[in-house]
C-alpha cells in the first residue's frame, strides 16, 4: 500500500525519535519539496504520521490547512508544537532537533557549506520556479508552449549550475562518499 495516497498513515520507519512529540508530516505524492523530507526523516529513523494534502483537489486552500502555511504549500512538519514549513527550514530543524544519522559533515566547514548550497539552490532557485500554481498561472497568461520553455530554461540553469558546483567534490554521491542533505 502506498504511503502517500493515503490520509492518516501511521508510518513505522525506523527506531523511536528521541523526543516524546508526536511527528506528522502534511505531504503530497509528486511533491519533490516532501520527499526532501521523507528522505530526511527516513535517514534519520523517525517515526512520524503522514498526512496527505491533495494539491490536485486543492485540499492545500482548505482553512485547516491554511493555519498550518499561510502559503498554501507542502511539506509542513509537525512535531509536537512546533509547527515547520518549507523543506529547507525543515531540513534545518530535524537537523538540529534530531541529531542521529548527521545531514550535515561535521568536522568539514567546506563539506557543509557545499551541502547547504546545493540544497538551497534546488529548494530556492530551481524548484519553486516550476511549481503548479506558478505553472498554472504562466499556462493561463501566456498559454502551454511558454510553459514549458519555462520550466526547461530554469531546470537547465538549475542543473548547470549545480553540475559545476559539485564537480570537484562528486563521487559515490552528489557531494563526496557519504549521503548528507544532498544525495
Ligand atoms: N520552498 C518551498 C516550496 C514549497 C512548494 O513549492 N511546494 C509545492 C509542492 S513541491 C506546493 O505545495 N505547491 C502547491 C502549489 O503550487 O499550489 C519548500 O521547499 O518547501
Amino acid at each position: 500500500m502506498d504511503a502517500d495516497t493515503n490520509n492518516d498513515d501511521q508510518i513505522d520507519i525506523g527506531i523511536n525519535s528521541s523526543s516524546s512529540s508526536k511527528l506528522v508530516l502534511y505531504s503530497y505524492w509528486q511533491s519533490s519539496c516532501s520527499w526532501r523530507v521523507r528522505f530526511a526523516l527516513k535517514l534519520k529513523g523517525l517515526i512520524y504520521e503522514y498526512k496527505a494534502v491533495d494539491l490536485s483537489k486543492g485540499e492545500q486552500f482548505s482553512p485547516e490547512f491554511e493555519e498550518l502555511n499561510p502559503l498554501h504549500f507542502v511539506p509542513v512538519l509537525v512535531d509536537g508544537d512546533v509547527v515547520v514549513s518549507d523543506s529547507y527550514a525543515i531540513l534545518l530543524y530535524l537537523e538540529e532537533k534530531y541529531p542521529q544519522r548527521a545531514l550535515l559533515p561535521a568536522a568539514d566547514p567546506q563539506q557543509r557549506a557545499l551541502n547547504l548550497q546545493a540544497a538551497s539552490i534546488i529548494s530556492s532557485s530551481m524548484q519553486p520556479l516550476h511549481m503548479l500554481s506558478l505553472l498554472k498561472y504562466i499556462e493561463d497568461k501566456f498559454g502551454p508552449d511558454e510553459r514549458l520553455l519555462w520550466v526547461q530554461t530554469h531546470i537547465e540553469k538549475g542543473f548547470l549550475a549545480l553540475e559545476k558546483l559539485l564537480i570537484d567534490f562528486a563521487a559515490k554521491y552528489a557531494t563526496g562518499e557519504d549521503v548528507y542533505m544532498v544525495i
